[in-house]
């Protein structure tokens, strides 16, 4: 799926800004058909933006049901033929869509784009409404999952099994675009090395009306590769093909090079343009080494969130040019898009400032185990009928689907994770995890796939991990075992990390390990929540790392301090931070910059 660009030949249009908007606590706006007339009762709310930290009342915070929005857009009178798009970069996790009286459709899942063909209902209007049902509901068949009951006072409750605030709404750029009519719909590119040279594979998907041309050699894709000054340096037409860069500059994070492919296709009158940066470097796993542009590659940096003040998971160009400012300072080369695919403006700016990422799904908490204490479900196995079953793989199948669609042409994207610590103890684990493993396969043989291995997921117990290329693994010794104790912690994630070596010739990264420690609390001796305890445990970890085999990266958890629900192990959110929300350093910053900046390259 193209992201929105301007281009000679198409629009692009953000349908950005003050939006109306109405809670629906008791479900009536479908009954009540709120599309066909302006909202009741409604406020004014921004777009992009969570819609949580906007309020201040805390049951329309927690919210749990529909809310609407609406806004009504000019629409400029289109040429004949050509094609007018809504989309939708985010809408957490679903919505329904219309214009004025019309039901365009509706989309599964929070974190991913989707959008509609409206040409038929711009045709002879001015303008249009544009009504937005965003239901931000989790069960057990959704991506993530959740519950939802109904408690004592009759309100709909909502729980879920993941560390971070359930934040919904439109959380991501509206567009309005237009192309030709019969037009580029989808790009992907593969690079390949060759001896002095890169290869870059595309294929060109083109869709639309079929203009009436009786010669089909009026019909013509061709491409060309430009250099970053502009330059063409290869060429080639036809929708399948190659092209062979002589001496290319390849993609890497000290280098983050990027070509430009331009593609153009033709049909009789309609002529539609799009340029798409392209990155030239293979990624591939080699025993227990990761490869980048086959050579071996150590990856520096963090779990993340999207996650702000009062925007809450709306995404915002200035806190990600803050967030990778901070990135750069640390020395860190790689961050963990945990855990849902972020906006793609993050990963348009990891191509162009050179960062690899681990992509990853929605899929956080598939463990009722993991839960039990604090959910009360009587059958805590996770893969069964009712729980995470059938219906849920396909949800999830779908969630890779539209990751990978999305995600595909960018040389950022390193790895793909699946989910984020499910319970791979069961061996009903076994065929879904098989099933998603091959789904990425079918749709991406060009990355390493793997899933973040929760801590009771030891080699003797789990039952999945050679069914991927890379082990991830998210380990709290010192802080949810053997609280404060960072001697046996030392101890217990060196015999561990020794086992999984021995058990599998793959590559191993540590994807979360940290401790919280609110900013300004200090304490001599260390204890848990200070400063001073979090840099120690950083920093034993860092030396069991080093000492290490297969160890091929390190991300500590978590980048910044983030929102969660409450809980009695929560400071108004999780503190794990090496930034405060505010994105300031906590002393433990300085360590990881100081080891980072020193450590070579490649180990
Ligand atoms: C984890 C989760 C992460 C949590 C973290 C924590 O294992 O993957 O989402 O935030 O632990 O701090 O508890």
């Amino acid at each position: 799926m193209l992201a929105p660009r301007w281009t000679t030949s198409r629009s692009a249009r953000k349908l950005d800004g003050l939006w109306d908007f109405t809670f629906d606590p008791h479900s009536l706006g479908v009954t009540e058909q709120w599309w066909r007339d302006r909202l009741p009762a409604s406020r004014p709310m921004p777009v992009p933006a969570s819609y949580n930290d906007l309020v201040v009342d805390r049951g329309e915070r927690e919210h749990v049901g529909d809310v609407w929005y609406q806004t009504q857009v000019v629409t400029p009178a289109a040429a004949p033929g050509r094609r007018t798009v809504l989309r939708f970069d985010a809408a957490t996790h679903r919505a329904e869509v219309w214009v004025n009286d019309a039901r365009v459709g509706m989309h599964e899942g929070g974190y991913t784009p989707f959008e509609f063909d409206i040409s038929s209902l711009v045709s002879d209007v001015d303008s249009i409404r544009i009504t937005v049902r965003v239901d931000n509901r989790l069960t057990m068949q959704s991506i993530p999952p959740g519950i939802v009951d109904v408690g004592d006072d009759g309100r709909r409750r909502q729980s879920y099994f993941h560390d971070f605030f359930n934040y919904a709404g439109l959380s991501r750029a509206v567009w309005l675009l237009s192309t030709p009519g019969r037009y580029i719909a989808d790009i992907a590119v593969r690079t390949d090395l060759e001896p002095g040279s890169g290869v870059v594979h595309y294929e060109v998907e083109i869709a639309g009306a079929d203009p009436d041309i009786s010669d089909p050699l009026s019909r013509l894709t061709s491409v060309v590769l430009r250099d970053a000054t502009g330059a063409s340096v290869a060429a080639s037409s036809g929708a399948i093909g190659s092209v062979k860069v002589d001496g290319a500059q390849l993609w890497s994070p000290e280098n983050p090079y990027l070509y430009t492919l331009e593609v153009r296709h033709e049909s009789g009158a309609d002529v539609d343009l799009y340029s798409l940066p392209v990155g030239i470097r293979t990624i591939r796993v080699d025993g227990a080494r990761l490869l980048l542009n086959d050579e071996p590659i150590y990856l520096r940096g963090f779990g993340m969130h999207e996650d702000a003040a009062w925007r809450g998971k709306g995404h915002d160009d200035v806190r990600m040019a803050r967030d990778f400012a901070l990135l750069r300072w640390i020395g860190a080369n790689s961050f963990r898009t945990s855990h849902y695919p972020y906006a793609e403006e993050v990963l348009d700016l990891a191509d162009r400032l050179g960062f690899l990422v681990i992509d990853e799904t929605a899929a956080v908490g598939l463990n009722l185990a993991l839960n039990s204490e604090r959910i009360a479900v009587e059958d805590t196995r996770t893969f069964r009928p009712g729980a995470v079953d059938d219906a849920t793989l396909e949800t999830h199948l779908a969630a890779i689907r539209e990751l990978i669609a999305r995600d595909k042409n960018h040389p950022s994207v390193v790895m793909w994770s699946v989910a984020n610590e499910p319970d791979t103890t069961e061996p009903a684990s076994r065929p879904y995890f098989a099933a998603l493993a091959q789904r990425v396969r079918d749709l991406d043989g060009t990355r390493p796939v793997a899933f973040a291995n929760v801590a009771v997921a030891t080699p003797d117990l789990d039952q999945v991990t050679d069914l991927f290329d890379v082990i991830l693994l998210n380990r709290y010794f010192g802080w949810y075992v053997d609280a404060g104790d960072l001697i046996t912690a030392e101890h217990k994630l060196e015999d561990e990390l020794r086992l999984w070596a021995s058990r599998h010739n793959k590559p191993i990264v540590i994807t979360e390990f940290g401790a919280d420690a609110v900013a300004g609390l200090h304490s001599l001796p260390a204890q848990m929540w200070s400063e001073e305890f979090q840099q120690q445990l950083v920093s034993t970890y860092l030396d069991v790392f080093a000492r290490a085999q297969n160890v091929v990266g390190e991300h500590v958890w978590s980048f910044a301090d983030f929102a969660t629900m409450q809980g009695s192990n929560r400071v108004i959110g999780n503190r794990k931070g090496v930034f405060t929300r505010e994105r300031e350093p906590k002393a433990v910053a300085y360590l990881l910059r100081d080891r980072w900046s020193t450590k070579p390259e490649t180990p």
